[in-house]
């Protein structure tokens, strides 16, 4: 049963693949990478942001992080000063939105699903921003990808109680 579903499953991305290469291949081009750094300069992963039809696509690969669920945002400017890290600024908020999905003032166009780094310390997670735009990302200020010691509640303005902020990187165009 787990096996047919699977198989369908597959058949159906390789149609799906089949009828918006075009689309995507117009649309998916501009990206750009924010390597993740420690407040003592440690190297624990990358962030990738690939501009896509329907908003941006966020990838997330941790390593040599603490075990656990942590908030992880774009924030709005484009410097990650060790060691807080207070220069990334707020969460990306264009359109002067509340913090969170389950705010209904929300969400911010930063707000990302919380990131689970398992007891190997790696972490991997794909997801969208449906209301970023790569012109928005890379404006002049820039923006920097965080994550933060402690999870996101997804609600409480600004932050999502989610702690300090034990991880940045500075996006720039690959
Ligand atoms: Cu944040």
């Amino acid at each position: 049963m787990l096996r047919t579903t699977i198989l369908t499953a597959l058949a159906a991305t390789a149609l799906a693949g089949c009828t918006t290469t075009t689309a995507t291949g117009e649309t998916a081009g501009r990206s750009a990478t924010a390597p993740l750094r420690t407040a003592t300069g440690a190297d624990v992963g990358t962030v990738t942001a690939t501009e896509m039809a329907g908003g941006i696509q966020i990838r997330i690969d941790a390593r040599g992080m603490p075990a656990g669920v942590h908030g992880a945002h774009v924030h709005t400017t484009g410097r990650c000063d060790a060691p807080d890290f207070t220069t990334a600024g707020g969460h990306w908020n264009p359109t002067a939105k509340q913090h969170g999905t389950s705010n209904p003032a929300g969400p911010h166009a930063g707000d990302a699903p919380n990131l689970t780094i398992g007891a190997d310390g790696t972490g991997s997670v794909t997801i969208m921003l449906p209301s970023g735009t790569m012109d928005g990302l890379l404006d002049a200020d820039g923006a920097a990808f965080v994550i933060h010691a402690n999870a996101d509640d997804y609600k409480t303005d600004p932050s999502g109680n989610s702690g300090g902020r034990i991880a940045c990187g500075v996006f720039a165009a690959a």
